[in-house]
């Protein structure tokens, strides 16, 4: 397979202009999103939309994500990623396997009916976590591409992918929100450095591999400026596989927790890693749990 998009072959850094569509020819779904929602989600890399979920809801999710990071069994499990230099919990991946409310989001058809719109097909999930953040303590997520990483070190062929967030909390100026560069899902940033192996037990907790250099990153946020996800808790951010993302350490004395949902194309489905190790393991990378979505019944 002709790889589009290398990256960490030990080359300098370059721009790659993007091969694939980011909204897919999705016209045998419904439209959930109009089309002035579309065009955003296709000019910027991302979509923020305010009030999906209402308060009850919300805290149902919260209330069950609190219950998994203080459930012993799940604290010593491999779904388990603690902040780097400390033993706060920094994101617990696998959800949608692990919490009931949680195992049917993904089907909700608010996040579905948009995952199946942009990407034109049938959906799978690729990846969920919940990203803690906690109040004082959480630490920065550096600027990274997440197709990047899922390109080199899980073997996802093409940008088909998506990543919706739900706020389980407001996120604020001041504790952390998503931030992210318009327009950057345009290009993907070719990163220096090697691959070093089982890469995740590291970068999950402080990702120094595979981020985008300064100048890139500045060229790209001089084009597109930067934009932060501030919104109340309820509220949802659609995101390309391939915008620059980033957050801030947590400095306030409230926690910022989103649960994050990758969609990925069935037509996208992993192949070998472009990096030629091994893959990252299940709970990181769906290769095995990869069964289409169908959406939850108004009953449920
Ligand atoms: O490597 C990954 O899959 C994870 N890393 C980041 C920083 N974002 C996407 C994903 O959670
Ligand atoms: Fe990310």
């Amino acid at each position: 397979m002709k790889d589009c998009y290398v990256s960490r072959t030990g080359r300098s850094a370059a721009l790659i202009a993007r091969c694939d569509p980011v909204v897919y020819d999705g016209g045998r779904y419904d439209q959930a999103l109009d089309e002035a929602r579309l065009q955003t989600y296709e000019r910027d890399g991302f979509l923020i939309v305010p009030g999906v979920f209402d308060a009850a809801e919300v805290e149902a999710l919260r209330q069950e994500a609190m219950e998994l990071a203080r459930d012993p069994a799940v604290r010593e499990g491999e779904e388990v990623i603690r902040e780097p230099g400390g033993t706060a919990l920094r994101s617990v991946f696998r959800v949608h396997e692990l919490g009931a409310r949680l195992a049917d989001l993904p089907r909700d058809p608010r996040l579905l009916a948009v995952a199946r719109q942009i990407l034109g097909s049938e959906v799978y999930i690729h990846q969920s976590r919940v990203n803690m953040k906690p109040a004082l303590d959480g630490k920065e997520f550096y600027w990274h591409s997440d197709f990047e990483t899922w390109h080199v070190e899980d073997g996802m062929p093409a940008m088909r992918a998506l990543s919706c967030s739900v706020l389980l909390t407001d996120n604020t100026p001041f504790n952390g929100p998503l931030m992210l560069i318009p327009g950057s899902h345009r290009q993907f940033v070719a990163c220096v450095g090697e691959t070093p192996e089982e890469n995740y037990k590291r970068s999950l907790r402080r990702q120094e591999v595979g981020v985008p250099d300064a100048l890139s990153l500045r060229l790209l946020a001089e084009q597109g400026g930067l934009k932060a996800a501030t919104a109340p808790a309820g509220s949802a951010v659609f995101f390309d596989c391939n915008t620059l993302h980033g957050s801030s350490g947590n400095l306030s004395p409230w926690p910022r927790c989103n649960v994050f949902m990758v969609y990925n194309s069935v037509d996208n489905r992993l192949v070998a890693p472009f990096h030629g190790m091994p893959p990252r393991p299940e709970h990181i990378a769906a290769r095995d749990r990869t069964e289409t979505l169908t959406p939850l019944s108004a009953a449920a």
